[in-house]
């Protein structure tokens, strides 16, 4: 047996075995699979449809015009870059375009729920190449917007990049829209997370009031791991110039020749969001992450802001004493799969964070509804419940030291191994596509 195929198969089977929940992951359908595992992935392409700087490729032409204009048509956009390798090089690359080094930006501070480039300062290039002021929220985890526009007024970043990655609730993008047309700034949306409800039609699409939108494919939009940079309407009237600016900053500026193999996966995903079957997937997505916000919260747990309008949740678990790593591994060995997260102004380190995340887009692409989201809590709280009182103590004391014995009884804890037991149960009923 080959080595990696062996892992791949062990991969494959943890997958079906397991409940994703990690609210950034999705199970891509096979055609979009086939799609990045294809023959493209052979071909060079640096440069544009009609202007490459190799040969051969009016195949390749075709299908990175075919996947620009469905992302038109679909976001109701002027111009859409599909060449991005993924997510934080797209952002670096609207950056790059749009601002010089050590202009002013802004944005959601990651432990409010923002993103590392999003401004992060110190460690990343957007708080290093760029002088980078943050927003939080306040520790009910909501976005004060008076507070963003007066820090909006104080400050006049040049660029505000506003997106979420552990934020519930949905964005006011009107009003994120009149507070950086009061300064002149450039509005940048990164809706990573939400593009595929965005296109359900079950979050506000930032369009109208932002100048450029970046999203991944891979989230709820359910495509392959690679991203877009979209020019709105409004870009181009700030900027007449914007589209080529956005091109020249994706290829020379920033990368080389393009990813066909996910190329064609994204225009896959794109055909495949263009469907009724697509929209009643992104309100089922909302519905089961409403209902198992609610059955967590009934059943004990902290969730922040409150609940939740899109497809993750944050549970902060101060008020039990417990810590987002330690509950995160537990939760692991019971065959349930979510990260640990900080929450809202957290005191603690982000790798021993307060906090865990959780979503529902993938339980849903398994066709899992409002009855498993019910199952699901009850497992979650069970195993909350176990790992409480045997935890405190010891990991407020040693945390490392803690860890180590932790994750060996880990392994022979037969509680958790019941628990992935229903799991694998449920899970067969449901197979991933
Ligand atoms: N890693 C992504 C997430 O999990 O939200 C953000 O880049």
């Amino acid at each position: 047996m080959n080595k990696i195929s062996d892992l791949i198969k062990q991969e494959k089977k943890r997958q079906e075995e397991t409940l994703m929940m990690i609210p950034s992951e999705n199970y891509a359908s096979r055609q979009v699979r086939a799609a990045v595992g294809s023959v493209l992935m052979n071909k060079y392409s640096e440069g544009y449809a009609e202007r490459r700087y190799y040969q051969g490729n009016k195949v390749i032409d075709e299908i990175e015009n075919f996947a620009i204009e469905k992302a038109k048509k679909l976001f109701g956009v002027e111009h859409v870059n599909v060449q991005p390798y993924s997510g934080s090089p797209a952002n670096a690359e609207v950056l790059f375009a749009l601002v010089n080094q050590g202009d002013k930006i802004m944005g959601l501070k990651l432990s409010s729920g923002g993103h590392l480039t999003h401004g992060h300062p110190d460690i990343t290039f957007s708080g290093r190449f760029y002088k980078s002021v943050q927003f939080g929220t306040e520790d009910n985890g909501i976005i004060d917007y008076d507070e963003v526009e007066e820090l909006v007024k104080i400050e006049k970043p040049k660029l505000l990049i506003i997106g979420t990655t552990a934020y519930p609730l949905v964005l006011d993008w009107k009003r994120l829209g009149s507070i950086a047309d009061s300064i002149g700034a450039w509005l940048v949306a990164d809706i990573s997370h939400v593009s595929g409800l965005v296109l359900a039609g079950v979050y506000p699409s930032p369009v109208p009031f932002c100048h450029i939108v970046t999203t991944t494919t891979h989230k709820t939009l359910r495509g392959p791991r690679g991203a877009m940079i979209m020019v709105t309407k409004k870009g181009v009237k700030k900027d007449p110039e914007i589209a080529s600016k956005i091109d020249r900053a994706v290829f020379p500026g920033l990368q080389g020749g393009p990813h066909n193999n996910t190329t064609a996966g994204i225009a896959q995903a794109l055909i495949e969001a263009d469907s009724s079957e697509f929209k009643k997937y992104g309100k089922q997505i909302v519905v089961n992450a409403k209902v198992l916000a609610k059955e967590l919260k009934k059943g004990g747990l902290t969730i922040v802001t409150g609940g939740t309008e899109c497809h993750l949740i944050v549970v902060d678990l101060r008020p039990l004493g417990l810590s987002g790593n330690v509950v995160a591994e537990a939760l692991e060995t019971s065959g349930i799969i979510v990260n640990r997260n900080s929450v809202p102004n957290d005191p603690a380190p982000p790798f021993y964070p307060s906090g865990i995340r959780l979503g529902t887009p993938g339980l849903t692409t398994r066709g899992m509804g409002e009855k498993e989201m019910v199952v699901v809590a009850s497992m979650i709280l069970r195993v909350v419940d176990h790992v409480k009182d045997q935890v405190l103590p010891e990991e407020k004391e040693k945390r490392v030291e803690f860890m180590k014995s932790f994750r060996k009884g880990l392994a022979k804890d037969k509680f958790l191994q019941s628990i992935a037991f229903e799991v694998k149960s449920l899970c067969k009923k449901f197979p991933p596509v």
